[in-house]
């Protein structure tokens, strides 16, 4: 019997858009779904490049115009895979049309915009999830699965890392195709929003909530030329930000990211320290995750002292999370089907009126919370609290 349709309109074309677009066509293929996704049409101003996408990932159609293509009543869902400073709008238009809304992450330039995104999606009680692919890395989830079996035990340490070294050159432009991350009208923010934004939806999601930050932050390099313009202006994001967190339930943490690392590409880590167990993930090494058991909580005892030290697991068995969907054991996955397990969560969740896959704008608002309180504190010098 055939599934019902669901309809999707994509706004963007880059790599998000690329990505997006990837998860849609093999999410059906690798998960038994309630619905059909089906790619009704893409979103740009640029008519060229967007008719040229459409027809390399199989769109059915294409708009130059996002009002347009919320106006359309053969789409079901819109998803958001163009730069930061156009979510807000978009997001709050396809709602009050009724439409399901994807969002790339962060959710918005800011709080404010964030607040109105929720209001918006949550009045009209359509269903919502931002793309913080990161918690589908099997690895990632496998984390929370230790953590949740209170494996762990009482935390005390989380640590993140997210370095990148792709900016370090002072003649990269800012503005353009993927060159917008560099300009702060229209990403918001440097590294904060768009690398420390995971390492917090990750943070929260393994550790609670992040009540108190206190953060510095740095731009390296002061004027860059704008693609558009071709003018030396100075650059307002944030290339490097580290700050300290205080968790709602008693650990401390740090938190790093640059894009002035030289030789780390997409260097994503994070440790939790906790009384009765260790993990360890870095996304250059995206199958594995680092274990250290001290006390196994179904037998209540510690492990025996010579038996003690990290595991390195290899998360590709058909028990790990999400890889029952995929391969056989011991063939890897990638960055891309992060993208699909994220997808393939939410259309399943849309059984029985779900009305949202974690994470929803609710959930990304808390994020974009906490980044918002650090760049107040890197601005302020001063520890700042999290409502
Ligand atoms: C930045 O370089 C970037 O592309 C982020 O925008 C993505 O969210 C991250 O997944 C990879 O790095």
């Amino acid at each position: 019997m055939s599934k019902p349709p669901l309809r999707i309109g994509i706004v963007g074309y880059g790599f998000m858009g690329r990505a997006h677009s990837n998860a849609f066509r093999q999410a059906p293929k690798f998960f038994d779904l309630p619905y059909e996704p089906v790619l009704k049409a893409a979103c740009a101003r640029n008519e060229e490049k967007i008719k040229k996408f459409a027809e390399n990932w199989g769109w059915e159609s294409y708009e130059t115009d996002w009002r347009k293509l919320i106006e359309r009543d053969d789409i079901d869902l819109i998803d958001i895979a163009a730069p930061n400073n156009v979510h807000h709008d978009i997001a709050i238009a396809a709602a009050e049309a009724g439409k399901m809304v994807l969002c790339e992450k962060p959710l918005a330039m800011n709080v404010a915009e964030g607040e109105a995104m929720v209001a918006a999606v949550e009045k009209a009680g359509v269903p919502n999830m931002v793309w913080f692919n990161y918690r589908r890395v099997p690895a990632i989830s496998l984390a929370k699965q230790l953590v949740d079996e209170n494996r762990i035990g009482r935390p005390f340490h989380y640590r993140a890392t997210y370095l990148q070294d792709w900016t370090i050159a002072e003649d990269v432009p800012q503005g353009g195709a993927t060159l917008w991350r560099l300009d702060a009208n229209v990403a918001g923010s440097g590294v904060t929003g768009d690398l420390l934004a995971h390492s917090i939806d990750t943070a929260m999601w393994l550790n609670g909530p992040i009540r108190r930050v206190c953060a510095k932050t740095e731009t390296f390099v002061k004027e860059r030329v704008h693609a558009e313009t071709g003018e030396k202006m100075p650059v307002k994001i944030d290339d490097a930000c580290m700050f300290l967190a205080v968790f709602e339930n008693g650990a401390i943490g740090t938190f790093e990211s640059t894009r002035y690392a030289r030789g780390r590409k997409n260097y994503n880590t994070f440790e939790l320290n906790g009384a009765d167990g260790s993990v360890f993930f870095d996304l250059e090494d995206p199958h594995i995750l680092q274990f250290y058991e001290y006390k196994n909580p179904t037998t209540g005892r510690k492990v025996e002292d010579h038996l003690t030290g990290w595991r390195r697991i290899h998360v590709t068995n058909f028990e790990h999370p999400y890889m029952d969907h995929w391969w056989v054991p011991g063939c890897t996955i990638g960055y891309e089907h992060t993208f699909t397990n994220a997808f393939a969560d939410f259309v399943i969740g849309l059984k029985d009126g779900g009305k949202g896959t974690e994470p929803t704008f609710r959930t990304a608002l808390e994020t974009q919370k906490v980044c918002d309180a650090v760049l107040l504190s890197a601005r302020e010098n001063r520890w700042v609290d999290i409502a």
